[in-house]
């Protein structure tokens, strides 16, 4: 494809977005049956099983980790704040950065409760769920800013925003092929977001395999790149990773909920050559 054209389905993309409703997103996507805690074959709890694995396996480290494409949600870094003493959270949309700010300033006004989500990372860790509070404090320690991001942009996060080297690690969860109108464009955003990653750092990729939209409201039918596994894995080695894991997880049928046609989940652990 022409660039002029890859611009125009950009510009396509950001156009759906304007209509982004994170509360009703958070009621689809966050509530059950796909975040039910009493299930294993959940997606919520196989999406935080993946993370937690990850992120205590004794490879990842150093100080400073970034969520790039955050939305409205906090599962993707409840793992990770026990490992790095600084997070930076970030998304497109404003009203997802509001929304996050929201809950770090005291949760009052979240769309979402995160209790039962805290609860079952602190289970994960060998605690007991009665710690959750001790576990949010540290989450609203280890968050130091909410920043705008886009994945199109061959900087992504302004760059005095993170250290000349870059982050330690990238956690980035259903947002590249959410954001791209194509194949080509998901594997240039790849590129464009590890300029953000210090090499030898760890990218900690989530994403829907075999989609090709979701809604991010009532009414608002946003496209998706359909991918299948080997394409995440070739985007990522042109893209500058070295693949550690890549696992796969498919959607039983009540999990199909009309919110999108996802057919299957992949979790990705890769390292920047
Ligand atoms: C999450 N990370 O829920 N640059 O995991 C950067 C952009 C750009 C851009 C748009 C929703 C898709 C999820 C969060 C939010 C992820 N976002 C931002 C989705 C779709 C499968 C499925 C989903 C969720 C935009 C849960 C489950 C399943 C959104 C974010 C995408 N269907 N970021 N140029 N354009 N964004 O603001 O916050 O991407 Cl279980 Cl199966």
């Amino acid at each position: 494809m022409g660039d002029k054209a890859a611009e125009s389905g950009v510009a396509a993309m950001a156009a759906c977005y304007q209509g982004f409703d994170p509360s009703a997103y958070l009621q689809y996507n966050y509530t059950p049956p796909r975040a039910d805690f009493q299930r294993k074959d959940s997606i919520v709890p196989w999406k935080l099983a993946c993370l937690h694995r990850a992120f205590t396996e004794g490879d990842v480290g150093g100080e400073l980790l970034v969520d790039v494409g955050s939305g409205p949600t906090l599962y993707q870094v409840l793992s990770g704040c026990e490992v790095f003493d600084k997070v930076l959270l970030t998304d497109f949309l404003e009203v997802n950065r509001q929304e996050l700010r929201r809950w770090l300033q005291d949760g009052g006004g979240s769309s979402l409760d995160w209790t039962p989500y805290l609860q079952h990372v602190c289970q994960l860790e060998g605690r007991r769920p009665s710690e959750w509070k001790e576990k949010a404090a540290k989450l609203r320690r280890a968050v130091k800013d909410v920043l705008p991001v886009d994945i199109h942009h061959p900087l992504p996060i302004a760059q005095d925003a993170l250290p000349p080297s870059g982050a330690d690690c990238l956690v980035s969860c259903f947002c590249l092929e959410s954001a791209s109108p194509d194949l080509a464009t998901f594997t240039r955003a790849l590129g464009h977001i590890g300029k953000l990653l210090r090499h030898g750092g760890h990218l900690l990729l989530i994403g829907a395999l075999g989609e090709s939209y979701y809604f991010g409201g009532p009414g608002v039918k946003i496209p998706v790149v359909p991918l299948n596994e080997a394409q995440v894995c070739s985007s990522l080695k042109e893209s500058g990773y070295t693949l550690i894991r890549l696992e796969v997880y498919t959607l039983p049928q009540d999990m199909r909920v009309g919110v999108d046609d996802v057919t299957g989940v992949f979790f990705a652990k890769a390292r920047k050559d």
